[in-house]
């Protein structure tokens, strides 16, 4: 059975997606980052970077959603390399949204939108360089269907996390990116997204950025 490790957030959210695309079973392990959870020294033992998402699969862990991609596309055989996706393009495009994307849109979303001061020099950066990434995204999904080749794999996947908080950053969202557009949209109608979208309304998270919240997930300002 695989146990997982979720907060409705953007990185969990892609492995919810690969979960129910490859079909695997799984129960939902709810760990609320506005409340902490994610310091509880049992948690810590899963995953010591203090975050989600992560897997307990019959007693592996694995942690972070980029491995447990990477992972689950072995384990299955599903959306990983294929003879319509190389191995040399699926990583690329993976480790480029892993260090690249998921990062400065996260940075991003701490400076437009939770930072404790107003910062123009870090949120110009940030912005431009989400926006820098997005180009190179959407340059590549004009010349390829999908990112690692001509078929939909776990790079797609990675992508669709941030690009649901698009708007939260960039004003018009994906609008200016056509190509991304697409692949999201293609995503979001996928049953296996509408599913991965729903956990959110199976469980109840603190909604609320109080002084509680700040402290758990911001603890360097205390
Ligand atoms: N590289 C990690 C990043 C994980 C991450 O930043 N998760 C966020 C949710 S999207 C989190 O758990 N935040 C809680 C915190 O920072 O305290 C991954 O892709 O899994």
């Amino acid at each position: 059975m695989i146990k997982f490790f979720f907060h409705p957030t953007p990185n969990p959210a892609k492995v919810a997606l690969a979960l129910e695309e490859m079909g695997l079973e799984y129960q939902i392990v709810p760990v609320d980052t506005r409340k902490g959870e994610q310091h509880a020294p049992e948690f810590l033992k899963i995953n010591p970077n203090a975050k989600l998402p992560a897997l307990d699969i019959d007693g592996d862990v694995i942690f972070d959603g980029n491995a447990i991609r990477l992972h689950l596309a072995q384990l299955s055989g599903k959306f990983g390399v294929s003879d319509t996706v190389k191995s040399t393009d699926l990583l690329s495009w993976m480790m480029f949204i892993a260090t690249g994307v998921g990062p400065y849109s996260g940075q991003a979303v701490h400076f437009l939108r939770m930072a404790p001061e107003d910062l123009p020099y870090a949120k110009n950066r940030y912005l431009k360089e989400v926006q820098r990434h997005y180009r190179i995204l959407d340059d590549r999904l004009g010349q390829s269907a999908y990112l690692a080749g001509s078929t939909y794999s776990i790079a797609d996947m990675s992508m669709w996390g941030w690009a649901r908080a698009a708007g939260f950053i960039m004003e018009g969202g994906l609008d200016s990116y056509p190509n991304v557009k697409r692949v999201f949209d293609e995503i979001s109608a996928r049953p296996a997204a509408i599913a991965a979208e729903g956990l959110k309304e199976k469980h109840t998270f603190k909604q609320e950025m109080d002084e509680e919240a700040k402290r758990a997930m911001f603890p360097q300002n205390y």
